[in-house]
C-alpha cells in the first residue's frame, strides 16, 4: 500500500467509487518561472513546464485553465459554452518578487509564484474570497490509475481550496440530498438510478458548478470538466473543499459575487439561457408508464374535464411504439396519432411523447417490404426499421475502439446510440422530430439518456465507446456526461426547424451544464415516500442555483404505495414548480387525482385552479429566470442572502420574490414551525400580518399549505381556467399587499405564450405602484413596454387587509399609463 497511502477504496452497491480522500498526495504544479500577459489575460510558464493561464472574461468572471507538465494545447472546446468570445473589461496587472496580480474592477486575482498559489480577493475590501489551499495537482505517477472508475480516462488533477469555518456550499445540479452541501462528498457520473433514495450519489444528472457563501458574500465555480469528477466541500478534511476529475484539463471559471443572483446571472450569460418554453408547459401534465391504447388517453382526458380539473398536457410513454422503436406509433393501439391529438387538442390537450435514444438494432430481412417514404412513423417496421436502416448507412451510431458496432440493450433489446458530436447526425436526429409532429404531438421528453444500457448501469461497459467530438474521437470516459446534453440539443435544434414559429419544449432526465439552452428536466425514477417528497424542496431549489430553472417531479412520487394524503401534500409543493406532472410505475397503483377519492380529489382541485389563477405571476417569473438567470422556484437563502437562519433552510422555498411557501412533508402532520425572514408577511389564505425575523406556529390541515406574500408585492393573477387558451387573461387581478408605509410595487411580464417572437420584442412589461393616499390608496399603471398587444381588458385592485371588505378598483386597461383610486 506505499503508494497509496492516501488513497481509500470505497465500494458501492453499484459499483466501485474512488476518493481521493487526501489530494495532498497528488503531484503539484510547478513554481512559475515566467510570465506572459496578452489583450485578456496572462499565461503563467512553471518550472514544470506545466502552463496555467488567467483569462479575464468579465469584471467578475475569472477563467482559470491549466496544463500539466506540458503547454496548454490550442484546441480549446466545451459543449456547455454559450458564450465564447467576450468583451475583456478594463484591467490591469502588477508584480512583485513574490506575486502577479490581476485586478478588474471587482476582482484581485493573486498568483503567488513558489508556490503557486492563487487568490481570489474583492477588489473594494481585498477581503480574500476563495483561495488555493495547496498548488493545483495531478496524478503524475499514475498513483490513482488503479482506483480510477476508467483507469484509461486520462490523469487525476484536481484543485484545492482553504474551507472557510463558516462556509456554506451549494449546487451541484441534481443531487439527492439537503440544501447546504457543506461536509457532504460528490460524483458526477450520469447514472439510471430508479428508485434513488436520499444521499444516493451521483444520480443523472453533472452540473459540475456550485457557489461558495461566507458571511452573507457568495462566489462561484464552474469546474467544466465532462469526466468522472469529484467534490468534497470538507468531507474528507476540514482543511479544504477540492474538486476534480478523472482526465481532461483542469478548466474552471471563478465567478465573483457578492450576490448569489450576479453569479446566476453570469452563469447564464456563460453556460445559455433558459429560452422561454410556451406557456402550457407550465400547465398541469398527467403521465403514466404508459397510458394505451388510444382510448385510454381519451378517457383519462376525459374524466380530468368530467371532474373539472385543469389539465394542458398528457404523455405518451414508451408503450405507443412499435416494440420500443423510436419515431414510429404502434398501429393497434395508436392507429391515428393525429386524429388523437386533434381530438385532444379540442378539449385543450397537448400531447407529449417520450424519445429514447436506444434505437433497435435491426438489420433488414430477407424478403424486405419497401417502406412508404412519406409517413414511414406510420408503416409496420417488422421487416426494416426506417431509423436503424438511415443511420447505419450514414454511419451516424457509435462504435466500440475495435470497430465494432456499440450494441446496448435498452428497451428494444439490443440497439444503437448516435453519435451526437456529430453535427450531421445531430441535425439527422433533429429532422427525425418531423414524425412526432406530424401527427400531432407538442413536446418531446427524452429518458434513458445517462445513457442508461440494462448490461451495466455503471457505464464501464461504455467506456471503450468512441464519439467523434471534433476530431479528436475521445471515449465516453469524456463523453457519457455530454450525452444527454447533445441528444436534446439535437432535439430542441430539430424542433426549432421543424416549427419555426413555436417554441420547442423539451423534458430531459440526464443531462450536463449549459442543457438549459436545450430542455427542462425532471428529477428521474423517486419513490412514493415521504423521504423522497421532502428531497422535492432541496433538490428543486438546487437545481435552480445550478442553472436549471424548470424543474419538476412526479407527482406522487414514481416507484411504490402511494396515498391521498401523500398525493394532496405532493401537490402543495408542485402546484408551484414549473414541471408540475403526475407519473407513475408501470405496475404502481393508479395515481390520477381521483383515485384515492373524493376527499384528496377535492383538495388537489383546489391547488390546480390555484396554480392556473397564478399562471401571471409564475410566467412573469419564469421570464425573470430566462432573463436573468435567477431561477423562479428558490430557497430562502437566495432571496435573503445575509440571513443565517436561511442557509440551511431547506423545508421552505420562495415563488419569486414574493410568495413563500412551508410545505408539510410528513405524514399525520397539521401544523409546523414556519421561518419567515425579516419583514412582514401577510397569510395567504386568512391575509393575517405576521413580523418575521422568528419562527411562527401555523396550522396546516391537509387542505391547506402554509404560504405567505411578501408585504410590499402585488400578485397579478388570472382567470379561473383549466387550460391554457380556454379563455383570455381577462380580467387581471392584481391582488395587493401594502407594506408598513402603504406601498406595493410589480412588474408584469406577458407576450403570445407560444411564439420566438418574444426574442424580438414581442412582449409587454407593466410597472404598477401602489401608495397610500388619503382614504385609500392610489394605483399607478405605468406604460408598458415592449410592442406585445393583448388588447383591452378589466384590470381589478385589490388591497389585501384581514378585513372583511377589501377595498377594491376594477378598469378597462388600454395599454396607456393612468392613475387609478382605490377608496
Ligand atoms: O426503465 O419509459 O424515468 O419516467 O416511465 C424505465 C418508462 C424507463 C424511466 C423514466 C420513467 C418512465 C420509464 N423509464
Amino acid at each position: 500500500m506505499k503508494s497509496l497511502p492516501a488513497i481509500f477504496l470505497c465500494l458501492f452497491a453499484f459499483g466501485v467509487v474512488i476518493h481521493a480522500q487526501d489530494v495532498t498526495s497528488l503531484g503539484k504544479i510547478g513554481p512559475v518561472v515566467s510570465f506572459a500577459k496578452s489583450e485578456d489575460g496572462v499565461t503563467l510558464n512553471c518550472q514544470d513546464k506545466s502552463q496555467v493561464r488567467l483569462t479575464v472574461l468579465a469584471a467578475d468572471l475569472i477563467r482559470v485553465r491549466a496544463s500539466f507538465t506540458k503547454p496548454i494545447p490550442a484546441k480549446d472546446h466545451s459543449w456547455a459554452i454559450a458564450k465564447e468570445s467576450w468583451e475583456t473589461p478594463p484591467w490591469r496587472l502588477s508584480e512583485t518578487a513574490e506575486s502577479i496580480m490581476i485586478f478588474t474592477a471587482e476582482v484581485e486575482v493573486v498568483v503567488h509564484r513558489s508556490p503557486l498559489l492563487i487568490d481570489f480577493r474583492d477588489a473594494r475590501t481585498h477581503v480574500v474570497i476563495n483561495a488555493d489551499e495547496q498548488p493545483m495537482a495531478y496524478d503524475a505517477k499514475g498513483a490513482l490509475a488503479a482506483m480510477m472508475f476508467d483507469p484509461k480516462a486520462g490523469m487525476f488533477i484536481a484543485a484545492a481550496k482553504k474551507l472557510g469555518f463558516d462556509e456554506h456550499f451549494y449546487g451541484l445540479g441534481e443531487k439527492a440530498t439537503q440544501l447546504d452541501k457543506r461536509r457532504g462528498r460528490f460524483v458526477n457520473w450520469n447514472s439510471d438510478t430508479p428508485g434513488y433514495t436520499e444521499g444516493k450519489d451521483p444520480i443523472y444528472q453533472t452540473i459540475p458548478f456550485y457557489l461558495g457563501l461566507q458571511r452573507g458574500r457568495a462566489y462561484g465555480i464552474f469546474f467544466d470538466n465532462s469526466y468522472r469528477s469529484y467534490f468534497d466541500f470538507g468531507h474528507a478534511s476540514q482543511q479544504r473543499a477540492w474538486f476534480g476529475a478523472e482526465g481532461g484539463e483542469l478548466n474552471y471559471y471563478f465567478f465573483c459575487g457578492p450576490s448569489i443572483k450576479k453569479i446566476l446571472n453570469r452563469y447564464a450569460d456563460l453556460t445559455g439561457h433558459m429560452p422561454m418554453p410556451p406557456m402550457w408547459a407550465l400547465g398541469n401534465q398527467q403521465s403514466r408508464w404508459s397510458y394505451y391504447p388510444d382510448t385510454m388517453v381519451e378517457e383519462v382526458v376525459r374524466q380530468y374535464r368530467e371532474r373539472d380539473l385543469p389539465l394542458d398536457v398528457i404523455h405518451l410513454d414508451i408503450d405507443y411504439m412499435q416494440d420500443y422503436r423510436v419515431f414510429t406509433f404502434d398501429p393497434k393501439r395508436f392507429p391515428n396519432p393525429k386524429g388523437l391529438a386533434d381530438k385532444l387538442g379540442k378539449q385543450g390537450v397537448k400531447i407529449v411523447a417520450i424519445v429514447d435514444p436506444g434505437v433497435k438494432y435491426q438489420l433488414p430481412s430477407k424478403n424486405t417490404r419497401p417502406i412508404n417514404g412519406a409517413r414511414p412513423e406510420l408503416e409496420p417496421q417488422d421487416q426494416r426499421y426506417y431509423v436503424f436502416d438511415e443511420g447505419r448507412e450514414k454511419n451516424y451510431f457509435q462504435h466500440r475502439k475495435n470497430g465494432d458496432l456499440f450494441i446496448p440493450k435498452v428497451w428494444p433489446g439490443d440497439s444503437v446510440f448516435v453519435d451526437y458530436t456529430l453535427p450531421e447526425a445531430r441535425r439527422w436526429w433533429g429532422d427525425l422530430h418531423r414524425a412526432y409532429l406530424d401527427n400531432g404531438v407538442a413536446g418531446i421528453w427524452n429518458d434513458m439518456n445517462e445513457p442508461s444500457d440494462f448490461v451495466d448501469q455503471t457505464g464501464k461497459n461504455q467506456m471503450d465507446v468512441v464519439s467523434y467530438d471534433e476530431g479528436e474521437n475521445s471515449t465516453h470516459a469524456k463523453n457519457r456526461n455530454v450525452f444527454a446534453l447533445l441528444e436534446a440539443r439535437a432535439t430542441y435544434e430539430g424542433l426549432e426547424r421543424l416549427r419555426p414559429n413555436k417554441r420547442p419544449y423539451v423534458i430531459t432526465r440526464a443531462a450536463y451544464a449549459g442543457i438549459q439552452r436545450y430542455s427542462t428536466m425532471w428529477t428521474g425514477d423517486t419513490n412514493s415516500t415521504w423521504d423522497a417528497l421532502a428531497l422535492n424542496v432541496p433538490m428543486f431549489t438546487t437545481l435552480g442555483l445550478s442553472g436549471e430553472p424548470f424543474v419538476g417531479s412526479d407527482v406522487g412520487g414514481f416507484i411504490g404505495r402511494g396515498n391521498g394524503e401523500l398525493l394532496v401534500r405532493a401537490y402543495q409543493i408542485s402546484f408551484l414548480a414549473p414541471f408540475c406532472r403526475n407519473h407513475k410505475v408501470i405496475d404502481g397503483y393508479d395515481q390520477e387525482p381521483w383515485r384515492f377519492g373524493k376527499f384528496y380529489e377535492d383538495i388537489i382541485r383546489k391547488y390546480l385552479k390555484l396554480r392556473y389563477e397564478l399562471l401571471p405571476f409564475l410566467y412573469t417569473t419564469l421570464e425573470e429566470a430566462h432573463r436573468t438567470g435567477v431561477p423562479l422556484f428558490r430557497p430562502l437563502m437566495l432571496n435573503y442572502q445575509d440571513d443565517p437562519n436561511t442557509y440551511n433552510l431547506d423545508d421552505e422555498f420562495m415563488i419569486g420574490d414574493d410568495l413563500l411557501v412551508a410545505p408539510i412533508v410528513k405524514p399525520d402532520v397539521t401544523a409546523r414551525l414556519v421561518y419567515l425572514p425579516k419583514g412582514v408577511w401577510y397569510d395567504y389564505w386568512t391575509n393575517k400580518k405576521y413580523l418575521g425575523g422568528t419562527m411562527i406556529r401555523l396550522d396546516a390541515p391537509l387542505d391547506t399549505v402554509p404560504m405567505f406574500v411578501r408585504a410590499g408585492a402585488i400578485i397579478p393573477l388570472g382567470p379561473q381556467m383549466n387550460y391554457l387558451g380556454e379563455r383570455p387573461f381577462d380580467r387581471m387581478t392584481f391582488a395587493i399587499y401594502p407594506d408598513d408605509s402603504g406601498s406595493a410595487s410589480t412588474t408584469l411580464y406577458e407576450d403570445d405564450g407560444i411564439s420566438p417572437a418574444y426574442q424580438q420584442g414581442a412582449f409587454r412589461r407593466t410597472a404598477l405602484e401602489v401608495k397610500r393616499a388619503a382614504g385609500g390608496y392610489v394605483v399607478s399603471v405605468r406604460a408598458p413596454v415592449g410592442h406585445y398587444n393583448p388588447g383591452t381588458r378589466k384590470f381589478s385592485f385589490v388591497i389585501k387587509s384581514a378585513g372583511p371588505n377589501p377595498k377594491v378598483a376594477t378598469i378597462a386597461d388600454d395599454g396607456r399609463a393612468r392613475t387609478v383610486e382605490i377608496k
